[in-house]
């Protein structure tokens, strides 16, 4: 069987209202980039004729702006799962155009396979390479695209010569069975191959191919500022005590890490670390910095979901495929953040808070409890299952008007009991039996920004001698505050 060929317009008429749409792709890698910029075109007409035009957006995580970007600016996203980080669409779904369900990307094919979030009615999948058999080559993520496209009625592929052929051996596909039928999943080490190199979607489905030749639509890192430089150092030292002490093996254990310029900084400094081995990660998303350590030895293998990677990086990781195949492989969301495998490799995960309180709950998401930033992604599919959890951010945002560290998070993540240490640029507060009180001062005297650590000791004086020192009136007035005034500094608790 060959397929026909479509053109981005004819592909988009098979796109109708309120149908759910599964995209492949993990972040901007591997996520389709011209078939949504004709469904968006499709939207505009349909809105100008008074009609309503909305679909369901599900991919793997986020996507750039040929996806999310255009869908979002065109009005034509109903409901979207399960994290994003493009601006117009974060605007859509704070102003109320969209509607957004965030949830643990683990998580998501098997919550799919359930009908949990509906029928997939057509999935749009990228792919490097297609054969008339339907076994498809997938390009620079695999995310959730074996679930989406084996349950989709329909599929279309779109075929991307920025792509090579020589991906051939960098996936992994694999789909557990489901419960209660579900054996174990058989990865007991990073390298460790369970599936196969390419995905089989059932010919019949696939209506089409799509030709396109449009490279990731991957962002850079803002520079490292003094302060993302010192929370890097602050955790690789952290790491090299604990290996001292002997709280972590000599050996060393896989490390997650997540996204952002906090992560990137972070990794940065462990691969700059003599006192950190060289290590294997077991992560979702294979940003920048890890290809560097890759080439300088201190990463000796990456499994991830997707190869994030800027333009120029993965041009060069392209040009060297044979190499870099032995050194990382990508497999599917519900494998690379697999609970069972977490917890079984023994991770230690690395990720960035928005907002932490003194007792050591994360807020990831939220801003001041009601603006969603990105989602909670990864991080708890990690978090909750590591050997050793670790948030890391800076003690301040937004020109020091806003202390990261508060009395209560305005919107909780990840628990206390999830979290083993939080570090800023001032230090490292190592969580691991200790008590709220006892948490609450090592976060404030290690953590916090000086000019808030008064404030933040007053707070605590004032809860008394209880379990956990709270005064539930008073327990967002720093936020509130800086709703008022612009500044969370110099509250008054009376
Ligand atoms: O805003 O860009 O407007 O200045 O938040 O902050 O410090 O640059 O941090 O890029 O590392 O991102 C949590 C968002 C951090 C990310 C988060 C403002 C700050 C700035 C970004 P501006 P930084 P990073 C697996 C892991 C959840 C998902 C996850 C994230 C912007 O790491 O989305 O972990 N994590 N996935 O000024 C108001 C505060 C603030 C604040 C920072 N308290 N209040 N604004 N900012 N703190 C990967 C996947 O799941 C795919």
């Amino acid at each position: 069987m060959s397929f026909a060929n479509l053109d981005p317009a004819e592909a988009a008429k098979l796109i109708r209202h309120d149908m759910n749409v599964g995209f492949s792709g993990f972040t901007p890698a591997g996520s389709p980039k011209v078939v949504p910029g004709a469904i968006a075109a499709q939207a505009e007409v349909e809105h100008a004729n008074g009609r309503e035009f909305k679909i369901g957006v599900i991919t793997g995580a986020s996507t750039g702006p040929s996806l999310d970007g255009v869908l979002a600016k065109a009005n034509a996203v109903k409901y979207r799962t399960p994290y994003q980080s493009n601006a117009d669409l974060r605007k859509a779904i704070n102003d109320g155009r969209a509607q957004f369900f965030d949830m643990h990307l683990s998580q998501l094919q098997q919550t799919l396979r359930s009908g949990a979030l509906g029928e997939i009615d057509v999935a749009i999948i990228e792919a490097a390479d297609v054969t008339d058999q339907g076994e498809i080559l997938l390009t620079s993520a695999v995310g959730a695209a074996p679930t989406l496209a084996r349950l989709a009625k329909k599929v279309i592929i779109e075929l991307n010569e920025a792509h090579p052929k020589e991906l051939l051996g960098m996936h992994d596909i694999f789909e557990p069975e489901d419960p209660p039928y579900r054996k174990a999943i058989p990865v007991s080490n990073v390298r460790e191959r369970i599936g196969s190199p390419r995905l089989w979607i059932d010919p019949d489905k696939i209506v089409g191919i799509v030709k396109s030749n449009k490279p990731d639509e991957v962002g850079g890192f803002d520079v490292m500022t003094d302060v993302t430089r010192q929370i890097g150092i602050n955790v690789s030292t952290f790491l090299a005590q604990e290996i001292k002490g002997g709280r972590i093996p000599r050996e060393f254990l896989p490390i997650q890490s997540g996204v952002g310029n906090i992560a990137n900084a972070v990794l940065a400094a462990l691969g700059e670390s003599k006192d950190i081995p060289a290590f294997e990660m077991y992560t979702e998303v294979i940003q920048d910095s890890v290809i560097g350590l890759i080439d300088s030895g201190k990463i000796k293998f990456a499994s991830g979901c997707s190869l994030t990677i800027s333009p120029e990086l993965l041009k060069k990781v392209y040009d060297d495929l044979k190499r870099y195949r032995n050194h990382m492989l990508l497999r599917p969301q519900e494998i690379s953040n697999n609970p069972e495998v977490v917890r079984r490799l023994g991770i230690i995960s690395m990720n960035t808070a928005l907002e932490a309180d003194i007792f050591g709950n994360i807020n990831s998401t939220h801003v001041l409890g009601s603006s969603m930033m990105n989602g909670i992604g990864g991080s708890g599919d990690f978090t909750r299952n590591a050997y050793l959890s670790i948030f890391a951010c800076p003690s301040t945002a937004k020109g020091g008007k806003i202390s990261t560290i508060v009395p209560l998070c305005s919107h909780l993540d990840h628990s206390e009991h999830s979290v083993g240490a939080l570090i800023t640029e001032w230090g490292i507060a190592d969580l691991r039996g200790k008590s709220p009180h006892q948490r609450a001062e090592t976060i404030i005297e290690n953590c916090v920004h000086p000019e808030y650590r008064p404030q933040l000791r007053e707070y605590i004086r004032l809860g008394g001698g209880v379990h956990t020192p709270h005064t539930l009136s008073k327990a967002f007035r720093m936020h509130v505050q800086f709703q008022d005034s612009g500044s969370m500094l110099g509250v008054e608790w009376a």
